[in-house]
């Protein structure tokens, strides 16, 4: 099937989003709904801003990200784009939107955002899904909760034109992690491989969906290595990198870990990308996303065992939980406008929170898939200092085969992640789909 382009799916997903929109604003009794784009932030002291991040609950309406923007809506009519154009000479004033999308809306341009209020339209009670301010206090309430939790519940069911933005932007992230790869065999310190995938992938570092993790050896046992190193040590072994790219707000997040020569650790990376793609292949509309995550802990004990790392049965180092000191978080997320994007707990749209399971503290989702899930499929093997000190000293520990741990220990750790949609059928691995037609 040919792929279709965002303008041909664009009027379908608003339709749905204004359809979400309806059921939520008729079940809270609320006649219409404010979104904010949000404001930039000051750091402290100082008159330069953070970078800006718009609200997500404005970008499911819209690929727009300009500041102090606000889309009002009543159900049964257009909405409408309040729009902020100030007359600026500090900085460049955004221009008018364009495109695809923009059709749909009713465009008024506004020099201040103070301006929203006129442009709301009659009366009523209106729900506000935008940070507190001048600009929309008094105008309705602030973040209901039961409507905003309704609406970041079904935000998990994505639409074909969000699908089609996620490929987009794994189509960036996997051209950009080619870059890093290639950095990383021809001698590249961390920061550079940073650079060539920032180039890679056509983006600012604020315009990725997060900071990447370019780690080398025992880096890639920290799980979220920030540091960029300029220098690159003698004889680095293994090389973790997990970042992703963004298209129209939506992300891709994606991990990959290479051996610098082939060995037991290059023999760990295949053990686990097998076994992460029958985790992969989980990803179905039924299924409890928590049963797959102690899959994983399964497969991960199993692939110890039979790697060596751990004696006994890969059973006992299941029940035992000797899999957690390797493998220490969740198996994955939802995956959208945010890389851990929201509503990974809610038992239903109305609410309440569908425990993890124990033992399992760091597991960010715990929802049965649903056609059209978007989540990531994340599972990792690593040597952390402090998880092996503590199993050392516990009786579990003795499962341990330690001077093998401890020869393995330079590599650091690996995790391998792809980005899946559950459907009827097979499901669709963006990533795998996005290495595969850049080969
Ligand atoms: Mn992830």
């Amino acid at each position: 099937m040919a792929r279709m382009t965002l303008g041909n799916l664009y009027g379908d997903h608003l339709r749905e989003v204004m359809s979400r929109a309806d059921r939520a604003l008729a079940a809270c009794g609320y006649d219409g709904l404010i979104i904010g784009s949000g404001s930039p932030r000051y750091f402290y002291l100082d008159d330069s801003t953070y970078p800006f991040r718009p609200n997500p609950r404005y970008r499911a309406w819209l690929p727009d990200a300009s500041p102090d923007c606000f889309v009002v809506y009543r159900p049964g009519e257009r909405p409408r784009l309040v729009f902020h154009q100030p007359d600026d000479y500090w900085y460049l004033p955004p221009a008018l939107p364009q495109g695809y999308w923009v059709g749909s809306f009713e465009l008024v341009v506004v020099r201040s955002p103070l301006e929203l209020r006129q442009h709301m339209g009659t009366g009523g009670r209106w729900a506000v899904l935008a940070e507190p301010g001048p600009v929309t206090e008094g105008l309705g309430d602030h973040d209901p909760a039961t409507l905003a939790g309704m609406l970041d519940y079904v935000r998990a069911i994505k639409t074909p034109y969000e699908l089609e933005c996620m490929a987009l932007a794994t189509t960036a992230g996997v051209r950009a992690h080619r870059a890093a790869e290639a950095g990383f065999r021809a001698g590249a310190s961390e920061y550079e491989i940073h650079l060539a995938y920032c180039r890679a992938a056509g983006a600012r570092e604020e315009e990725l969906p997060y900071n990447n993790i370019i780690a080398f050896d025992t880096h890639a046992a920290v799980l979220h290595y920030q540091v960029l190193d300029r220098q690159r040590p003698a004889g680095v072994k293994s090389f973790l990198i997990d970042a992703g790219a963004q298209h129209a707000g939506y992300a891709c997040d994606i991990t990959r870990t290479y051996a610098a020569a082939p060995g037991a650790f290059q023999d760990l990376i295949t053990a686990l990308d097998a076994a992460q793609q029958a985790l992969a292949d989980r990803v179905r509309p039924g299924v409890d996303y928590r049963e797959i995550h102690l899959e994983a802990h399964r497969a991960v004990a199993s692939i110890l065992v039979s790697q060596g790392l751990v004696s006994g049965s890969a059973e006992a180092a299941f029940e035992t939980g000797l899999t957690s000191v390797f493998f220490p978080h969740g198996i994955g997320h939802l995956l959208g406008l945010m890389v851990h994007d929201a509503a990974g707990f809610m038992a239903g749209p109305g609410g309440g929170v569908l425990p993890k399971p124990e033992g399992h503290p760091y597991l960010r989702l715990t929802r049965t898939l649903e056609p059209g899930f978007a989540v990531t499929i994340e599972p990792g093997i690593y040597f952390i200092e402090s998880l092996l000190a503590q199993a050392r000293a516990e009786p579990r520990g003795r499962a341990i085969d330690w001077p093998r741990v401890e020869a393995l220990k330079p590599w650091g750790g690996i995790r391998i992640e792809d980005n899946v949609v559950a459907q009827a059928g097979s499901p669709r691995n963006l990533t795998r789909e996005g290495f595969a037609a850049a080969a």
